[in-house]
């Protein structure tokens, strides 16, 4: 049998990779030649614990091929973003170019997976556009059991730092537009799937997977309005959370400077987009993690106001610990803010990459080593909760002001 991904990024790479490594042969599909170039050469063009192991292994054994151009395959996983567009409504268009670019050489009998996130009704909406292209076969959304080809939604659900190993240990959620189409995607997943397979409609398929990031962010948005109200009143947030999270049934999450990442900030705003009058606390926690950065930035602004040269030193910019992803992070939007409004000298520290990203590059902001940083500094703004970071003992500190947005010391 043959699988086809469409999409090598941070899901369809490694679940390419884990599907070549059981012996299936695996078509990587993409649209950018650099992409497709690097991993060829048995290499990778993003960072994820394993995955360089895996890919190099799947592309010398010959089980891993990745081409530009859409192939015929027995089964079709379609990994490509789904970010949103002004207004928060869900952009589906590179859902479209994919599936238009795979009905080209669908085959009676295939089997095609949607796993990017996507609103409700996507999945009938991609049945629909195949049967645009291809009026020779029929397509679940109008035949169902008895149509050429079975479609389902099976949402990823790994965390970036831990794919890998996620990939094969979280239960899936695998819904089909029917109960065929489901039962077709388990034997899929069954290949390297340990945990167990959920099966449901396509459309739970969809809510569930919105709906588990929905829920952490109502709950990190929780979080996050606390840490304001402690402000404001004068408490350490920080205990607070700790001796709460006594209580059997409390369980806070930790404040941050905001929520980043390309699912948790997004994803809860298709749900919104489906069902504005009902989705209200959604929408609200929403509104509360995006309002968290501009809360960092005033009370920085606030305390810098009392040096005569502020030296700021911004501890990370990715949007999470440990990893070099800088998009969508709160930490990228805060320093630039900094930079940008001018409130002080500013070093920025982040220890995963090289080089500032350009909207950094201004004012004479520098990417400096985290010792000479909070030597220079006399306010530290803590932004992104690395392990490096938290080694540094708050007493080694003592005459700097510290904004610790992520509670790495005040933790201690
Ligand atoms: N954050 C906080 N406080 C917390 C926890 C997180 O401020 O207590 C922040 C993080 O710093 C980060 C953001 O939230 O900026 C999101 O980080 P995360 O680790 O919670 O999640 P992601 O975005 O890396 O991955 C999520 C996961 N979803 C859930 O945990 C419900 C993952 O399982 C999904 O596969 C992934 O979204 C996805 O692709 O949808």
């Amino acid at each position: 049998a043959t699988v086809s991904v469409f999409g090598l990024g941070y899901i369809g790479l490694p679940t390419a990779a884990v599907i070549a490594s059981r012996g299936v042969n695996v078509i990587g599909v993409d649209v950018s030649e650099h992409a497709v170039n690097t991993i060829n050469q048995g290499k990778v063009h993003i960072v994820e614990p394993d995955l360089d192991m895996l890919v190099q292994s799947a592309v010398t054994t010959g089980k891993l091929r990745a081409t530009t151009q859409a192939e015929p395959a027995d089964a079709f996983i379609i990994a490509v973003p789904t970010p949103f567009k002004d207004g928060h409504q869900p952009d589906l268009s590179y859902i479209e170019a994919a599936v238009k670019q795979l009905a080209t050489v669908l085959q009676k009998g295939n089997l095609v997976i949607l796993e990017s996130t996507s609103p409700v009704g996507a999945t009938e909406k991609i049945s629909r556009w195949m049967s645009e292209v291809r009026e020779d076969l029929s397509f679940p959304h109008k035949d169902g059991e008895n149509a050429d080809i079975r479609i389902a939604h099976c949402p990823e659900r790994v965390l970036p730092g831990y794919i890998i190993q996620e990939l094969v240990a979280n239960d899936r959620v695998i819904g089909g537009i029917t109960p065929k189409c489901a039962a077709r995607a388990e034997q899929l997943y069954r290949l390297f799937v340990k945990a167990d397979c959920l099966i449901t409609d396509a459309r739970t398929a969809e809510m569930a997977k919105l709906t588990e990031n929905s829920f952490r962010d109502v709950n990190i948005a929780f979080a996050n309005e606390l840490s304001m109200i402690c402000d404001r009143l004068n408490i350490n947030v920080w205990e607070l959370i700790k001796l709460a999270n006594r209580h059997p049934r409390v369980n806070i999450l930790n404040p941050g400077a905001g929520v980043g990442g390309h699912c948790i900030a997004v994803d809860p705003w298709f749900i919104v987009d489906s069902a504005p009058e009902q989705a209200r606390l959604i929408r609200t926690a929403r509104e509360v993690n995006d309002s968290k950065p501009e809360f960092v930035v005033n009370k920085l602004r606030k305390v810098a106001a009392e040096f005569k040269h502020p030296k700021i030193a911004c501890l990370g910019l990715a949007f999470k610990a440990d990893i070099d992803d800088l998009r969508e992070s709160p930490a990228v939007g805060i320093t630039q803010r900094i930079i940008e409004q001018q409130i002080g000298e500013v070093w920025v520290v982040e220890p995963h990459i090289q080089q500032l990203p350009d909207c950094l590059n201004q004012h004479g902001a520098r990417l400096a080593n985290l010792i000479d940083s909070l030597e220079a500094a006399n306010i530290i703004v803590t932004l992104t909760d690395h392990s490096l970071f938290k080694r540094v003992k708050l007493a080694t500190l003592n005459e700097k002001v510290i904004i610790d947005a992520r509670g790495i010391w005040e933790k201690e």
